[in-house]
């Protein structure tokens, strides 16, 4: 057998959803005489919107907000049919940036990277994919999305089912649930965005015999408030893209919503009830992000806003039993991603829905045929779906081996079998601005680690730009090495930490916290992500850049590379 061709790039870029799309079609532009590839796992651009094909998938930032400012002709032509679009919708508006920009002949799809190798003596990087194939490139960039490595439950069994069983985001394209759900059982275990969402829409299917929901954890939830968009809607909300690109980027997470100033506290007990009852009526995040400045900090002013947000539940469940057991107790409102919802609260009035309270009866087993919990009840199951959720943050670079500057492993533990430390230990990751990490060198990331995610466009925008200055920076300068220093490295891993403390988010158990229990070594909280506001994140790249890129280390190409 021949030996396979090394492909060579200047810059590779794995992963093609938001993140990959936006950084192709500003790098190219920007260096039309660099070699740019993109290397893809699925067979389609759209990353998260292209694997989350489960019933009632949309997202929940406004979908005036969530196009590319790239593209004004495009925004402009473009109908976005609902105030917040389905995942479909999304696709489509992927697939037609990739389309009109001529993207797709530089993405490589059906290719999953499964090691990475630095290279001093010729400061490159040599990937390799499942079939051996090698890429070598200079620089890349990792867009392989925060919540993109799917993870199944830790509860035994789980091979032993018979039934058809998925995870949400491998949801079989060609299921129609109308016809194969038609009178079956539907387990669904996890109750986070993904399961409120799915779990309503499955529950709507008059043909399903029975949805059997199996909560570990209650979340709070709240209207979604989602309307149809008209053409003529449309037509004037086009005039008004400058101003909602603007307000975003006023916002802590780049959101349509804005905290009140004022403090729950503060004020009295009637402009407190005004305010909620103000933003409950309203659309989107805004009864998340548009209360009272303290609802997050303050351990009194959460308490009340939870107690409010609690009896609006209560008033949709018919059974007060169940109606309790939906209400969490083991954190306040807002203090993990609130889901949006339409009709989730009123799905368990059905008469064939049931809810499984995990904190009451825990899950046993998983048998051939369903669920059995300890108080030794079978649940008979036909169809099992697992919302379970994703090995958040660094669960994408988990699946590549990495052999990054002195063959150090990117993730592992202080002390691998191979006597090295790993660059992240215990799954902390530790960068400098989110997009650059110690012996790793040319790489960088868009949503990685220690950056703000809020709505995704809107920072992955920015992060792009941030990452085509300093490649242009490199090109002026015939860089072909560049590296953050320990000390810089140091010092903004102490600022993600430090833009945590105070904020109760960070004191409960979620993916925003890294935790994961069906995940080893994710069962302790870490601060993996930047929590701090996307503005002042901002200020510091700005910062960074106009220092001449303080913090990090450059090498010509020319210059030696040192033994
Ligand atoms: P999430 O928010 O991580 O939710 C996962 C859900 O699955 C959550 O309710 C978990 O309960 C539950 N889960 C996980 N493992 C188990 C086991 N072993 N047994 C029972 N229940 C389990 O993921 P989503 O996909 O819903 O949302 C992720 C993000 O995607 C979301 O925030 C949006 O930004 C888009 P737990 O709470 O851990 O007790």
């Amino acid at each position: 057998m021949g030996s396979i061709q090394v492909k060579k790039y200047d810059i590779l870029i794995i992963g093609a959803g938001l993140s990959g799309v936006c950084s192709l079609y500003h790098l190219r532009k920007r260096f039309p005489s660099w070699r740019i590839r993109v290397i893809e796992a699925a067979e389609n651009v759209g990353g998260t919107w292209n694997w989350n094909r489960y019933p009632g998938a949309r997202v929940d930032s406004e979908s005036l907000s969530y196009a590319f400012s790239f593209d004004k002709d495009l925004m402009n032509e473009w109908h976005w049919k609902e105030s917040f679009a389905p995942q479909s919708e999304i696709l489509r508006y992927i697939e037609r940036i990739a389309e009109k920009h001529d993207l797709n002949k530089d993405i490589q799809f059906q290719t999953r990277i499964k090691s990475a190798r630095w290279q001093d003596h010729d400061r490159t990087w040599l990937f390799s994919d499942e079939s051996g194939q090698q890429y070598q490139t200079t620089f890349f960039i990792s867009c392989m999305g925060f919540l993109s490595t799917p993870s199944l439950p830790a509860i035994p069994g789980i091979e032993s089912f018979k039934g058809e069983a998925f995870h949400t985001s491998r949801w079989p394209r060609n299921l129609d649930i109308s016809r194969d759900f038609a009178n079956k059982r539907i387990g669904v275990i996890g109750t986070g965005a993904t399961g409120i969402q799915t779990i309503t829409a499955v529950a709507k299917e008059p043909s399903v015999k029975s949805v059997t929901v199996f909560q570990r954890t209650a979340n709070w939830s709240a209207p979604l408030r989602n309307e149809e968009i008209t053409l003529e809607q449309m037509k004037e909300h086009q005039e008004n893209y400058d101003s909602i690109f603007q307000l975003c980027a006023s916002t802590p997470g780049c959101f349509m919503h804005q905290a009140d100033p004022r403090k729950s506290l503060e004020v009295t007990d009637k402009e407190r009830r005004v305010l909620w009852e103000e933003v409950y009526a309203k659309p989107g995040f805004a009864k998340w992000l548009g209360v009272f400045s303290d609802t997050y900090t303050s351990r009194e002013a959460n308490k009340m806003y939870s107690d409010f947000m609690a009896s609006k539940i209560r008033e949709r469940i018919n059974d007060p039993e169940v109606a309790d057991s939906l209400i969490p107790k083991s954190h306040g409102f807002g203090t993990r991603r609130v889901p949006l919802e339409s009709g989730y609260f009123e799905t368990y009035n059905k008469p064939n829905v049931h809810l499984v309270d995990m904190q009451k009866t825990p899950v046993e087993r998983i048998t051939e045929t369903g669920i059995t919990t300890t108080n030794g009840t079978h649940h008979q199951l036909d169809v099992l779906i697992y919302a379970t959720g994703f090995d958040a943050i660094t669960g994408a670079f988990s699946s590549i081996e990495w052999h990054a500057k002195d063959g150090r492993p990117l993730l592992g533990s202080s002390n691998t079998k191979e006597g090295r430390r790993a660059i992240w230990v215990d799954h902390r990751p530790q960068t400098y601005l989110g997009l650059t990490a110690c012996s790793m060198p040319n790489m960088f990331m868009v949503l990685g680690p220690h950056q703000p995610f809020g709505n995704a466009p809107r920072t992955i925008e920015h992060a792009v730009a941030v990452v085509s200055d300093l490649l242009q920076y490199c090109k002026d300068n015939d860089y072909n090495y560049v590296e953050p220093t320990s000390e810089a490295v140091e010092k903004w891993t102490e600022h993600v930490v430090e833009c945590s403390k105070g904020h109760l988010s960070n004191e409960v158990d979620s993916w925003m916290t890294g935790v994961n229990k069906n995940v080893k070594g994710k069962s302790v909280r870490s601060v993996a992500r930047y929590s701090g506001s996307a503005v002042e994140y901002r200020r510091r790249c700005a910062e960074c850049k106009e220092s001449g890129w303080e913090g990090l280390t450059f090498h010509q190409t020319r210059s030696k590379v040192s033994p």
